[in-house]
């Protein structure tokens, strides 16, 4: 099937008439063709976007609120196909695809309620019959360039913070997850919102990203994705005047303490290494472990993992999948094949062997030792299923490897002792703090975002995304 770039409520041919066939990891199937734009597509959504406008902003905060929840009940009707086709064209377990749907669902109910709340405040003048207040106003037409690692959500929790506050939107889906997208576009489509509020157009970032961020007509760009491509939108994006939100990569360590329940911590370790095929920022990718169980810890962590069913994704029982791509399981690898001669190899670090699995990008479950945070695999972003393990003294020493990472999304600590734990939440230098869970999760209605490397603008999601999507106008009214 021929899937279209959707622009001022239609779908449309791309300029180009060409198209990409997009194929799932799982086995290689195809999924379908979507459009290869060029730039004058994405001139053509930007310019429609600029004319939706001014209709967007001028309705009331429930009318815009009222397009979100049709969205939502609609993706709610179709949760379990839409799971399905995530699962299909990203690779991560059905359960997962299922849970990342219902998950959108959550982040456009959150943002249709905060429809009715504060958008400003009153503040006392110095003259007492002077009014003055604040409110929040919307930017214009944002662009909003998403991942693939979570196809829905992280569209979702661009386009509902962006839409509730009045701006309208061109996304720019990632070209390996167009599907997914479509689904959510469609779900807006149906809901009925006007012609040009959200468009989207499918292709390459090189030229549609380019585009979104240059363009004059876009006032402002929220980007998920790599640390290399981020960093050049930011520079571009910056020189042109546009606000700018990146959320870009993870080197999250889970801190293991002495006195921990280790079976908990195991369970942690894996979830937050493994799940998603590790292909989350927040994943877990360096579990930092008290040397007094480090033994006990690292034992129990390969037999667990080996009792891991790796493979085809849409099985029920199935724990891991496959990487996203050929390309992405290469980077793996390369990152493994330096592992070993970096750091002891504890377990996995090979494709599987399994017949019926040659045409899915598969590689298991990998655990590493490491002596030292030099090794790349400590160091780099590896995005795929390794964990690497390394041995502390003690906490003290365990926060220090644990801070000494250029990124700083998330981090967690496993222990009981209630005063390392505040200590621990005090000096870690990451945006997202755990105790006793998983670096891993986001919920829609609480801010999302890191420190250092790893993020750059204001934060996502909860009540704090409407900085990045208003600004504020402040109001003086007199008596004459
Ligand atoms: C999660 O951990 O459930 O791209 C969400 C990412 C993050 C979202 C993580 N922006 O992986």
């Amino acid at each position: 099937m021929r899937y279209l770039n959707y622009i001022n409520g239609e779908w449309v041919e791309p300029f180009s008439g060409s198209y990409n066939t997009n194929s799932s990891p799982i086995d290689g199937r195809e999924l379908g063709e979507f459009p290869a734009s060029s730039v004058e597509d994405a001139q053509r959504a930007i310019a429609s976007a600029k004319g939706a406008f001014s209709l967007w902003k001028s309705l009331s905060y429930k009318q815009r609120a009222s397009y979100l929840l049709a969205a939502a009940a609609i993706l709610k009707d179709k949760v379990e196909e839409i799971g399905y086709d995530l699962t299909l064209e990203e690779g991560k377990t059905i359960a997962e695809g299922i849970g990342e749907t219902q998950r959108a669902i959550s982040i456009l109910e959150f943002f249709a309620g905060e429809s009715a709340q504060s958008i400003g405040s009153v503040i006392p003048s110095s003259n007492e019959k002077t009014l003055i207040y604040t409110k929040r106003i919307p930017l214009g037409p944002v662009g909003l360039i998403t991942s693939w690692n979570f196809p829905i959500a992280i569209p979702v929790w661009k386009l509902a913070p962006a839409l509730i506050y009045g701006n309208t939107v061109v996304m720019k889906s990632a070209d390996l997850t167009p599907k997914s997208v479509y689904h959510v576009i469609s779900a807006f489509h149906e809901a009925g919102i006007p012609p040009g509020v959200i468009n989207c157009v499918f292709g390459s970032g090189r030229v549609i990203g380019t585009e979104l961020v240059k363009n004059p007509d876009i006032k402002a760009i929220s980007f998920t994705g790599s640390n290399k491509v981020g960093n050049g939108i930011k520079e571009l994006a910056i020189s042109t005047g546009k606000k700018v939100q990146l959320e870009m990569g993870g080197k999250n360590p889970l801190i293991v303490l002495a006195d921990a329940n280790i079976d908990k911590a195991v369970d942690l370790a894996i979830k937050g290494g493994f799940l998603s095929t590790g292909q989350k920022c927040t994943a877990t990718s360096r579990v930092i472990i008290e040397e007094k169980i480090y033994d006990e810890f690292r034992t129990r962590l390969i037999e667990q993992t080996m009792s891991l069913k790796v493979g085809n994704p849409l099985e029920k029982d199935t724990f891991m999948g496959p990487c996203v791509s050929h390309s992405q399981q290469e980077t793996v690898l390369s990152l493994i094949k330096a592992g070993k001669q970096e750091g002891l190899l504890l377990y996995g670090g090979e494709t599987l062997q399994n017949p019926n699995l040659q045409q899915g990008f598969y590689i298991q479950p990998t655990i590493f030792e490491i002596d030292s945070q030099e090794a790349r695999i400590a160091r780099e972003e590896i995005f795929g299923p390794v964990i690497v393990l390394l041995k502390a003294k003690d906490y003290h020493e365990a926060i220090r490897f644990a801070n000494d990472t250029e990124f700083g999304l998330s981090a967690s600590l496993c222990t009981n002792n209630l005063s390392l734990a505040q200590e621990f939440i005090d000096e870690i230098e990451v945006g997202m703090v755990h105790v006793n869970s998983e670096t891993t999760g986001a919920e829609p209605q609480v801010p999302f975002g890191g420190v250092k490397n790893s993020s750059y603008g204001p934060r996502e999601q909860g009540k704090t995304a409407i900085e990045f999507y208003t600004q504020v106008k402040t109001i003086y009214v007199d008596q004459l």
